[in-house]
């Protein structure tokens, strides 16, 4: 007859109201569920009303990103299984690790074009936030960032329904200094360079010289999708294997901590990239399981296909051209920018045809 709660909030009425003497009696008069059920209510009402706001603010941004997965630390990647998770810090002997790094004092443009553009290959570019003195190497460490947007919302999550999910970048930092999740939720934010606070950390970088001609460009601000993205992961987040959209490649600069990035040429289909054919019934397929388990196991499933992997260090840019496969791991706590583009001279025919159909599609918007 009772709700559960109801049972307890009249039992504790009548104890005070019968000052205390009643109390057996009423206890015994109820279900023991229903006591069980109030007083674990209780318990959790009080431990909830002790959190944090960031803590509740996660919360509520943890259920609202992922409603059905009810433990965020299932898997122990921050406890148990730490150990391989740091593994991931290193390279092990046997892979394919060639994706060449190149110091940017000694890339012309000309070169990075016919060398890696033109032939459609990946390569990290090394310094160029040193050699174009960026801003961002001091203004985007978390300190700073803290002191200047601590107010401002990220995105930091999508639900189901496609809506961000955005959070005050001091309760962020909060979380990211703090959680034991096994793939926290990650800062990916496209809005930074269209709002009024956080617009000035458009001074803070410069799109590096080797992908300044980039075919969509030509759309327009306005009708352009989003396209460049502020990044800031905790360690364990990650981005799970994809492909650019609509044929575009991409540049990452990395300003602090180190990421973990796998690369698969266009030709791999979805299903071995994504690590589909490995996986096993309940298992989760976030960036950190499919670098800690699925990996391997496609290694060992596939020695014939190319899988490229490499770290890539603070100040460093990785060139990611269009229909490449790739995913990475935030081995450390990270803040980078990234951007898509459709660099020119990388167009395949069909890519480009491709490209340029979208592109009409969009200008005509
Ligand atoms: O740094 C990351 O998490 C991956 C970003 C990405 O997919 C990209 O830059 O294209
Ligand atoms: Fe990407």
């Amino acid at each position: 007859m009772f709700g559960s709660s109801n049972a307890l909030v009249w039992s504790i009425n009548m104890f005070i109201l019968s000052g205390g003497d009643k109390c057996a009696n009423v206890w015994f008069a109820l279900p023991i569920e229903a006591v069980a059920a109030s007083v674990s209510t209780l318990v959790i009402a009080m431990a909830d009303s002790k959190k944090r706001t960031w803590e509740k603010r996660v919360d509520d941004a943890r259920k609202r990103h992922r409603p059905s997965l009810k433990n965020w630390s299932r898997d122990g990647f921050a406890t148990t299984r730490n150990p391989d998770f740091i593994k991931l810090r290193h390279l092990e002997r046997g892979l394919n690790t060639s994706i060449p790094k190149i110091d940017c004092s000694k890339l012309s443009v000309d070169d990075f074009r016919k060398r890696y553009e033109a032939l459609n290959l990946p390569c990290i570019l090394t310094n160029i936030p040193q050699h174009e003195e960026w801003k961002a190497l001091q203004n985007w460490t978390f300190d700073s960032l803290r002191r200047k947007y601590s107010d401002h919302m990220f995105k930091c999550g999508e639900d189901d329904d496609g809506y961000k999910i955005k959070m005050k970048l001091k309760y962020y930092l909060s979380y990211l200094e703090n959680n034991q999740d096994d793939s926290p939720l990650y800062i990916f934010d496209s809005n930074f360079y269209e709002q009024e606070d956080t617009k000035p950390m458009m001074d803070d970088f410069k799109v590096p010289s080797y992908f300044t001609e980039d075919l969509f460009s030509l759309v327009g601000e306005s009708k352009r999708p989003p396209y460049r993205w502020f990044l800031v992961g905790p360690e364990r987040s990650g981005t799970t294997v994809h492909i650019d959209p609509l044929g575009t490649s991409a540049w990452n600069t990395l300003i602090s901590g180190r990421k973990r990035w796998v690369l698969f040429p266009p030709e791999v289909s979805k299903r071995v990239a994504k690590g589909q054919d490995v996986i096993n019934k309940g298992e989760d397929d976030e960036a950190i399981n499919y670098f800690v388990d699925l990996l391997p196991r496609s290694r060992q499933s596939h020695p014939d296909i190319q899988i490229l992997e490499c770290i890539q260090e603070p100040g460093e840019t990785i060139y990611v051209p269009g229909g490449w496969w790739h995913g990475v791991i935030n081995l450390e706590h990270t803040v980078a920018i990234t951007q898509v583009e459709a660099l020119v001279g990388a167009l395949s025919f069909f890519i480009k045809a491709f490209a340029l159909t979208e592109l009409l599609f969009i200008v005509k918007l």
